[in-house]
C-alpha cells in the first residue's frame, strides 16, 4: 500500500487551518499512518528541501518552514501521492484551482499551507527522515466496502 509525507506548514497552523486540511485526506478515505506536532530545527528543513538547497529562495523557505510548529502526517492509500497533490494544488496558490486546499486558501508561492511528497522516492525519504519506525501505525480501517 502507497504511503506519501503531508505536513502543514506554519501559516497552515497560524490561520487555523489544521482540521479542515485534515478533512480534506480523511473524507477522501485515505488513511492516517502517523501525525506529530513540533517546530522544525534548521537542520531537519534543510535535509527536507535539499533538493532546493542551490535556488535563489532558499533561506527564505528555511528561515519560514522553522518559523512556528508544523503538523507532520504520514497517510496511506492507493495512489495516495499523486492524489494528495490533486488535493494540494499546484505551487502558486494563484495558479492553483479553486476546490484544492491552496486554491481555496492561499494567494502566496511562499505561504502554500501544505506539503506534500512528489514521488515515491521523495516520499520514502521524507518519511524516514520525520518519522522513526515505531511512530508508524499501521492499522486495518474496517470500512464496508460500498463506503468507499
Ligand atoms: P512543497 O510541497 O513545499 O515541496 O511545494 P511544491 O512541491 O508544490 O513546490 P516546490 B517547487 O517543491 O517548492 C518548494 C517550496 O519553495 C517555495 N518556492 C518555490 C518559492 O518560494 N519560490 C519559487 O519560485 C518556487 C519554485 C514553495 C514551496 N514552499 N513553500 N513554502
Ligand atoms: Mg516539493
Amino acid at each position: 500500500m502507497e504511503r506519501t509525507f503531508l505536513a502543514i506548514k506554519p501559516d497552515g497552523v497560524q490561520r487555523r487551518l489544521v482540521g479542515e486540511i485534515i478533512r480534506r485526506f480523511e473524507t477522501k478515505g485515505f488513511t492516517l499512518i502517523a501525525l506529530k506536532f513540533q517546530k522544525v530545527s534548521r537542520e531537519l528543513a534543510e535535509q527536507h528541501y535539499a533538493v532546493h538547497r542551490e535556488r535563489p529562495f532558499f533561506p527564505s523557505l528555511v528561515e519560514f518552514i522553522t518559523s512556528g510548529p508544523v503538523v507532520a502526517m504520514v497517510w496511506e492509500g492507493d495512489g495516495v501521492i499523486a492524489s494528495a497533490r490533486k488535493i494540494i494544488g499546484a505551487t502558486n496558490p494563484l495558479n492553483s484551482e479553486p476546490g484544492t486546499i491552496r486554491g481555496d486558501f492561499g494567494i502566496n508561492v511562499g505561504r502554500n499551507l501544505i506539503h506534500g511528497s512528489d514521488a515515491p522516492e521523495t516520499a520514502q525519504y521524507e518519511i524516514a527522515l520525520w518519522f522513526k519506525d515505531e511512530e508508524l501505525v499501521a492499522w486495518q480501517p474496517q470500512l464496508t466496502p460500498w463506503l468507499h
